[in-house]
């Protein structure tokens, strides 16, 4: 009986335990002082894990390998720079979040898909389809649209939703970065609750609908939203690239957050294949992103003027706006006040249904990312209103935010949304 009991104990072990192992893995806060502490922090781990970088006052978070915490720890006392480890093993979190997932029956159908849980690829794919067929009407009517294949083979779906021709164009993107679950879910929230409004006759939502089309990708980065999940037969929980073998390492994947064309390769990026902000050879190399970036410019040259381009992020809390690519705050946009006033806008009604903090931010105030979402979305697909939004939370989770967590984030998110859709209803 022991023997059976251990046995069974072992195989349990072995469904959860089948990959990346983040055994003594440590997170550590830290808080530079001064640019020039914030400047020599990322000089000294510029080949670390950031999981989130804050600007000069504020906490940045580093995940450091089981095998360097020592080592680090004495480089941050030597340079005096503050730090705290925030959390002491990572693997733990992971476990645990593993278990309840393994636990629980897969939703195949509309009516079993939780809007509060963390889904695998293949429910948000099932998601999409029923998701359409149930909610597409005659008042407005969902495409299912199959945008691309992603290097291992698997499908980029988007929904369109659209009363009529002759529309705007909005686009929503989730998933971007592997690992940052809360994203994807997010975005599922939103179409659900945008649509939801619409249907009760909410006014933001029937102006928006009758003046835009909505394009929306749930989840962009499949492979590594899956590489991620402990469905996974080699799972990486903290995997934020995509998973195309590069050509001048053994590393695998491209952060397609520094992938896009705009001053593709500059500050904020990496030439190397190993890193987490490793930008590819050359810009749109990403094999997904390369073709949803032709599907939207496509779109673009048959006539679909876009004004509205979100990414979705996590984690830090931010509502971000272009530049992306430079520290330089001499580097403004034509358009910068109307998407500062907006975004100040969205962030204080988010800001009031929770009561969780949300600031606004540009580049000149955080740290440089060049080819990224933003300054494609403002520069190339023309979309004078393109933000990046960080969701929860501001560290205490991170990446490993809880799913309790999911609803409320999606709440705050889908106020700060209509409240920015208002805001631009206002000028077209
Ligand atoms: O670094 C990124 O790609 C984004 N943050 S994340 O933690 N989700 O990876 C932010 C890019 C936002 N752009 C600017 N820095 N302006
Ligand atoms: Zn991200």
């Amino acid at each position: 009986m022991m023997k059976l009991l251990l046995g069974l104990a072992l195989m349990t072990l072995c469904a959860v335990a089948h990959g990346k192992s983040y055994e003594g893995y440590q997170v550590f806060t830290i808080t530079p002082k001064s640019k020039a502490q914030l400047e020599q922090m990322h000089e000294m781990m510029d080949q670390l894990d950031f999981w989130r970088t804050g600007p000069v006052g504020e906490p940045s978070q580093v995940m450091i390998p089981a095998t360097d915490v020592e080592y680090v720890k004495e480089a941050l006392e030597a340079a005096q720079l503050e730090f705290e480890v925030h959390i002491n093993n990572v693997q733990s979190l992971i476990d645990e979040e593993t278990k309840a997932i393994m636990s629980r029956e897969k939703a195949t159908t509309l009516a079993t898909f939780d809007y509060n849980k963390y889904h695998s690829y293949q429910e948000i794919m099932d998601w999409v389809t029923n998701f359409r067929k149930a909610e597409s009407s005659s008042a407005l009517f969902i495409q299912e649209i199959n945008v691309a294949t992603s290097y291992e083979g698997r499908q980029i779906k988007a929904l369109k939703l659209t009363t009529g021709s002759g529309r705007l164009g909005a686009y929503t993107q989730g998933g971007i970065h592997a690992r940052e679950w809360v994203s994807p879910a997010t975005v599922i929230n939103l179409l659900k609750k945008f649509v939801d409004a619409f249907k009760a006759g909410d006014s933001v939502a029937t102006n928006f609908f009758n003046k835009f089309d909505w394009y929306v990708i749930p989840s962009l980065n499949v492979d590594g939203y899956h590489h991620t999940r402990p469905e996974a037969s080699n799972t990486d929980r903290m995997w934020r690239k995509n998973r195309q073998p590069t050509y001048t390492s053994s590393c695998t994947g491209i952060d397609m957050n520094r992938n896009y064309g705009y001053k593709w390769g500059g500050d904020g990026s990496s030439g190397y294949p190993c890193y987490e902000t490793y930008a590819g050879e050359s810009a749109y190399d990403a094999v997904e992103l390369n073709q949803v970036t032709n599907w939207l410019l496509g779109l673009k040259n048959g006539g679909q003027q876009f004004k509205i381009h979100m990414d979705v992020h996590s984690y830090s809390q931010y509502w971000v706006y272009p530049y992306s690519y430079t520290y330089s705050s001499s580097a403004k946009v034509p358009d910068l006040a109307d998407l500062e006033r907006v975004a100040k806008a969205s962030v204080a009604k988010l800001t009031a249904v929770h009561g969780k903090s949300y600031q606004t931010m540009t580049s000149g105030d955080w740290y440089p990312a060049a080819g990224a979402s933003e300054d494609f979305g403002y520069k190339i697909l023309g979309a004078k209103y393109s933000y990046t939004v960080e969701m929860r939370d501001t560290g205490y989770y991170g990446f490993e935010l809880p799913e309790n967590q999911i609803q409320p984030c999606g709440e705050e998110t889908y106020a700060g949304f209509r409240e920015m859709f208002r805001q631009v209803l206002l000028e077209v």
